[in-house]
């Protein structure tokens, strides 16, 4: 899929792209089971609310380890998800920072506080903004199940230094709470994401978003393939975070079959 010149000037304008039916409805049934089976996984990839239920389910694109999936493998590589992504982080050598399923259960999935994603990964040494996610949506996605509020231009006002927060079972860096008031009060409105299963969001890592409790009876399942281009690649640390958070494999990834997820059934 390339994206059009309008596609790459709104990507620029507002920060976030949406793409309604982007996977299909079988595609989204093979990636569902894969989800089922996977929140079974008994190891640290898999972060847990503090009620018990599933919360994040990390890596699950690589060959090895725990939570390895070739349906997911085969969906960053589609040139639905990767061509994007290297048209509008100007850069084909790009590789998989991190992947992450939020699987927000009905009723028990928590809050992601407003957040930048580019705040945690300068802190893990990525000298520059050169990355970007992608999110896929696996269930129908309303706002009262915890859809995703994106700032739209939000990603212009640079790096916001983060705090850290810790009022949720995966702890990581967010907004300060006043800095955050004075954007909101400032920005025009957050737009929440809804879609139906199988649309795309593709969002700059300088972007503001975040989302709410989902007080509706239906899970709400979204995978996020997050990207960085090899240039950009943080030093390995001996304070590195985990290979499940920060990918210690920074191949260039490569753009593969459009039917890859299909064919992993
Ligand atoms: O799943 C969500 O609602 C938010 C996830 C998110 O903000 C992130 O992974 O950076």
């Amino acid at each position: 899929m390339e994206l059009t010149p309008r596609q790459l000037e709104q990507f620029d304008r507002d920060g976030f792209l949406v793409f309604p039916n982007l996977f299909s409805p079988s595609e989204v049934a093979v990636l569902r089971q894969e989800v089922g089976r996977l929140s079974r996984v008994d190891s640290e990839e898999v972060v847990r609310e503090h009620t018990g239920g599933v919360r994040s389910i990390f890596r699950v694109h690589e060959t090895d380890g725990a939570t390895r999936s070739p349906a997911f493998r085969a969906l960053v590589r589609t040139p639905r998800v990767l061509r994007p992504v290297q048209q509008v982080l100007r850069d084909d050598a790009v590789y998989v920072y991190h992947t992450k399923i939020n699987t927000k259960p009905a009723i028990e999935g928590t809050v992601w506080q407003w957040h930048q994603d580019y705040g945690s990964w300068k802190r893990d040494g990525c000298p520059r903004n050169t990355m970007a996610t992608f999110n896929v949506m696996m269930t129908d996605t309303t706002e009262m199940g915890g859809a995703l509020y994106i700032i739209p231009g939000s990603h212009k006002l640079g790096r916001i230094e983060p705090v850290y927060d810790e009022s949720t079972s995966y702890k990581f860096w967010a907004l300060p709470k006043d800095r955050m008031i004075e954007v909101l009060r400032s920005s025009p409105e957050p737009i929440a994401v809804t879609g139906r299963a199988g649309t795309g969001v593709l969002f700059h890592c300088e972007t503001l978003h975040a989302s709410g409790h989902n007080l509706s009876a239906e899970d709400r399942w979204h995978i996020y393939v997050s990207c960085n281009t090899v240039a950009n690649r943080p030093p390995v640390r001996a304070d590195a975070r985990p290979d499940w958070v920060v990918s210690r494999n920074t191949q260039p990834l490569p753009i593969e079959d459009d039917r890859g997820v299909l064919n992993a059934a």
